[in-house]
């Protein structure tokens, strides 16, 4: 489930090597290059492009790559610990892999909207989570991204399948990304998980090679998704987010003026991401329906129970720290 104890070992070390190597250098503008499996459209991007990079310009050269030409998905957290990148849009997901405790933010249903996310991210339970991404992976997480609530996208016409419960997914073979906290989801929707890049889910749904994929309905349209698939199933299993991650030795690095000035520059891309992808997200609907697409709610308690449950009983919960859930829970609505 999780890498091991001893690459985890090497990795700390690395990053503690990287810590000392870069402290000279001290007053240096810095290189913040950013490596992004998403588009330069998504809204992500575009407040990265729009305020983080003029933001920052004063004491950093922000430098983002996009669409993963830069770093392979999955491989970006690796790459900052051993030095190799300064900044990725990472996910809970991908820290899982790393420290199974962080998979109680990719449990479906858990956060409840967008401002949840951000009372959770700031919330002295997270401190814990961000002291050991720094110290045992010398990763930093910055701020916490809204990517939206993912949905279920299928080829199949509705007259050919309606979703109703978890049962109607068994045996739809459905992309999720590629670590195991995505494919149990999968798994917890009743749905046969295939893991794939998501560079490749438009190919491999163009050509049948999966019956569908899951994400927020803007990435669907950035994505372009809808142009080869026909329906969506609105389960909202999962209000999404990502960490803005910067290399903990490039922030070691900085001045604490230059540290104030970057901290502020992403907090101000995650509040504006956040507003424009609220407000697609709002729009999107009819947009999707006007291309053809069925958009509609299946039965959301029976996915709720299901999705639930299987969390609860899972190896993932029992990684989860004492009482957590319940904080969790009570930062919401
Ligand atoms: C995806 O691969 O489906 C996913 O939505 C997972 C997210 O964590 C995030 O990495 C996202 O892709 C990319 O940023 C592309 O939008």
């Amino acid at each position: 489930m999780s890498i091991s104890l001893a690459r985890r070992a090497m990795l700390a070390a690395t990053a503690a090597f990287a810590v000392a190597a870069t402290g000279a250098f001290a007053e240096d503008k810095v290189k913040l290059r950013l490596s992004a499996v998403s588009s330069d459209t998504d809204q992500r991007a575009v407040a990265l492009l729009e305020k983080f990079g003029p933001m920052v310009s004063e004491v950093a050269d922000f430098e983002p790559h996009w669409n993963a030409t830069l770093f392979a998905q999955g491989t970006e957290l690796e790459a900052i610990a051993v030095g190799d990148l300064e900044m990725s849009i990472t996910s809970a997901q991908e820290l899982a892999t790393f420290f199974p405790e962080f998979s109680i933010f990719t449990a479906g249903y858990v956060h409840q909207d967008a401002a949840h996310q951000v009372a959770v991210f700031n919330d002295p339970l997270m401190d814990a989570f961000k002291q050991k991404a720094e110290d045992e992976l010398g990763v930093k997480l910055l701020t916490v991204m809204y990517l939206g609530r993912r949905q279920v996208n299928l080829r199949q016409t509705k007259d050919e399948l309606t979703v109703s419960t978890p049962d109607d997914l068994a045996g739809v073979n459905l992309r999720m990304p590629g670590t195991d906290a995505w494919q149990f989801l999968g798994r917890a929707l009743g749905a046969n998980p295939t893991p794939m890049s998501f560079t490749e889910v438009y190919t491999a749904l163009s050509t049948g090679s999966v019956d569908g994929q899951d994400n927020p309905l803007p990435t669907v349209v950035d994505a372009k998704f809808y142009e080869v698939t026909n329906q969506i199933v609105l389960t909202s299993h999962l209000v999404d987010l990502n960490y803005l991650a910067l290399s903990k030795a490039t922030w070691d690095s900085m001045t604490p003026e230059q540290q104030e000035v970057v901290q502020a520059a992403a907090d101000a891309t995650a509040d504006f991401a956040r507003e424009n992808q609220l407000q697609k997200e709002s729009e999107l609907v009819s947009f999707l329906e006007e291309q053809g697409l069925s958009v509609y709610e299946p039965d959301v308690a029976a996915f709720r129970d299901r999705v639930q449950n299987m969390y609860l009983e899972s190896e993932y919960a029992a990684t989860w720290p004492a009482g957590l859930l319940d904080k969790i829970n009570a930062l919401g609505n």
